[in-house]
């Protein structure tokens, strides 16, 4: 008998949590309007709203934060980044960021020339389409049709549409591409990776027509795990070894360093070699972000970042996390609830247009399926479907995901696989009695990125 892998860590530290009571539970959703993001934490057993600065540092991350250096320019611990940055992804330039959505703000209106503009993704998060359509541009997905069928087996669904990313650029000219942006891995398609093949696709197109490519890198090394354990001719190579190969085809990247760089808080701007576009960016961050060598970190932040870039490498631990993901979502297909399959990096995707097919799109599957495991179990999911994608900024419509996904994000080094068992046995329980389970509707709804401050109700029948 093979002896099984536990994880590659010891746990030093433990935070206590509690569930509070089913009734607790309907008054606080209730209090929350509906709406998990203003659920306080203490109410939440099991918080699987995100992926994002919510994972365990390790001991080496918190000792290095000890050596902070909090000068306010010239940090060391900026140069600590600044190196495993080069060392790394082989990028000469580098801006620290509060966060993901910080690096998006300085870089992108350096990228985008003139309104209108269209800017090209696998699929772009919805921070990142949120700045995109601030900067007056346009964000295009161009994920394979398979990202959107659930049940087919596809070992890369995050990769691009080579042939329509061509037809769309010849259609519309070079010149009204602003830019490329490579999603790895692709969260708005369920974590799911992109191939260094399809990869290569894109930079062969993108050199053609003479386009930049962005790397939004928040999942960089879970990418890099899948193409080593799914791509032919990767299997014996390191992930960084991979990282550096997909890197040297991008131009530059935007990172939220709370996901794979394992901080609380943090983001990155890096960029190859375009001093012209670094000396740009960097006079946008210092009012933005922060002065250059610390943008919006304290040098303690930047001592866990530069540990945490290297530690996101580790093929041991990419194996276990990743393997409590596949764990979570086999144990949910065996129990009939639908999952984006194969599962992704950080997350377990459940298909709640298909588990709710009685609640339409416009009264949010999602959103209503979130709500019910929290009342079930005290699990907090996030929804990503129609609720997230919101409305048409032309037309005022409703747009409708191309899959009503209920996500179940798993921090980094915080939960056992018996914390997985307890969404398990809540979901099978739901299953049972989903018919019941109603749609939402408004009571507030906020005009950009509404999901994250929106009110409902439920529909009465
Ligand atoms: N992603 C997530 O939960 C956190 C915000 S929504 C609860 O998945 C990508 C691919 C992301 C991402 C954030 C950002 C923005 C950019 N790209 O949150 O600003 O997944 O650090 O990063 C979240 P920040």
């Amino acid at each position: 008998m093979t002896v099984r892998k536990a994880e590659p860590y010891r746990i030093k530290m433990v935070e206590p949590i509690r569930m509070i009571s089913r009734e607790e539970r309907v008054a606080a959703l209730k209090a929350a309007g509906y709406n998990p993001f203003a659920l306080k934490s203490e109410d939440v057993y099991i918080d699987l709203l995100t992926d994002s600065g919510t994972g365990a540092m390790s001991d080496r991350q918190w000792s290095a934060m000890m050596m902070g250096d909090e000068a306010y320019a010239g940090s060391r611990s900026f140069y600590k980044v600044k190196d495993a940055v080069k060392d790394i992804f082989d990028y000469n330039y580098c801006l620290p960021t509060h966060q993901g959505r910080g690096a998006e703000q300085v870089l992108f209106p350096h990228l985008i020339k003139r309104k209108g503009q269209y800017v090209l993704g696998n699929m772009h998060f919805d921070t990142t389409m949120a700045w995109i359509e601030l900067n007056g541009a346009v964000p295009v997905n161009l994920v394979i049709d398979e990202a959107f069928d659930t049940q087919t087996e596809h070992p890369f669904k995050g990769n691009f549409d080579l042939a329509l990313l061509e037809s769309f650029i010849a259609e519309k000219g070079a010149e009204n591409i602003a830019f490329i942006i490579v999603t790895v891995t692709c969260n708005s398609a369920g974590g799911q990776p992109i191939s260094m093949e399809n990869i290569r696709g894109v930079k062969r197109i993108a050199d053609q027509y003479g386009i930049k490519i962005n790397f939004d890198s928040a999942r960089f090394a879970e990418n890099a795990y899948f193409i080593k354990k799914r791509e032919p001719g990767y299997a014996d190579k390191s992930i960084k070894e991979i990282v550096r190969e997909m890197y040297a085809m991008g131009d530059f990247l935007t990172m939220s360093a709370k996901k794979d760089a394992i901080v609380n808080m943090g983001g990155l701007i890096a960029i190859k070699d375009d001093a012209e576009l670094f000396a740009a960016a960097s006079a946008s961050c210092v009012p933005m972000e922060g002065f250059v060598t610390y943008g919006g970190l304290s040098g303690r932040d930047m001592e866990a970042l530069a540990v945490g870039l290297q530690e996101g490498l580790d093929v041991d631990y990419l194996e276990s996390r990743i393997g409590q993901v596949e764990y979570l979502g086999e144990e949910l297909r065996k129990r009939g609830i639908p999952i984006q399959w194969p599962v992704g990096g950080h997350a377990v995707f459940v298909d709640a247009g298909k588990m709710l097919p009685h609640i339409p799109a416009e009264q949010f599957p999602a959103q209503a399926l979130c709500n019910e495991l929290y009342i079930e179990a005290g699990v907090r999911p996030v929804e990503v479907g129609s609720l997230l994608l919101g409305r048409d900024p032309v037309t005022g419509e409703q747009r409708k995901a191309g899959v009503e996904f209920m996500r179940l994000a798993i921090p980094r080094r915080v939960y056992t696989d018996r914390h997985m068992d307890v969404v398990v046995d809540a979901l099978a329980n739901i299953m049972k009695r989903r018919e019941q389970i109603k749609g939402l509707k408004f009571t507030y709804e906020p005009k950009v990125l509404r999901h994250f401050l929106c009110r409902l109700a439920p529909v009465e029948d």
